[in-house]
């Protein structure tokens, strides 16, 4: 499956924790758009689209949350509740995120602006182009 659990390094003392993403260094790709998801019921299913091109390392800074990803062939999902990892999803995968914690706060890292026409938003479409 087209996605990878990434473990950012953490500089903790007795103040806390800190972690740093440095293009280059720590990160994929060079970063072009970063945005926040939260205050969203438990129970609402988000996402339900795939991307044609687009990369982006989803980090849970706060509270908890269950990625399901699917490339047309198999589903997985994927438990975020750490600061410290980072979900890096490629293109050409169905998401859908639920489960939301009261608190959840997602950060979400883009390779590329903000574009409608990356999206693909039905289904069979995606299943259509993930098997050729
Ligand atoms: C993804 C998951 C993790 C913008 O205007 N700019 C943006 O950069 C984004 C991401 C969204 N929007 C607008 C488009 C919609 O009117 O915000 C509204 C909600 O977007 P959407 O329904 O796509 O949000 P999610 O939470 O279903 O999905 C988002 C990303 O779109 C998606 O790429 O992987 O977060």
């Amino acid at each position: 499956m087209n996605y990878q659990l990434l473990d950012f390094p953490i500089h903790g003392d007795h103040n806390g924790n800190l972690i740093a993403l440095e293009k280059g260094k720590d990160f994929p790709f060079d970063i072009r758009r970063v945005y926040y998801i939260w205050g969203t019921k438990s129970d609402i299913i988000r996402g339900k689209h795939a991307h044609k091109n687009l990369e982006q390392v989803i980090v849970c800074v706060s509270g908890s949350c269950d990625f399901v990803l699917n490339n047309g062939t198999v589903k997985e999902t994927v438990h975020l509740d750490n600061p410290s990892k980072g979900l890096y999803v490629k293109h050409n995968i169905w998401r859908e995120f639920t489960n939301f914690s009261k608190d959840c706060v997602l950060m979400v890292l883009a390779s590329e602006y903000y574009s409608e026409s990356d999206y693909i938003r039905n289904y069979d479409e995606f299943l259509k182009e993930s098997r050729g």
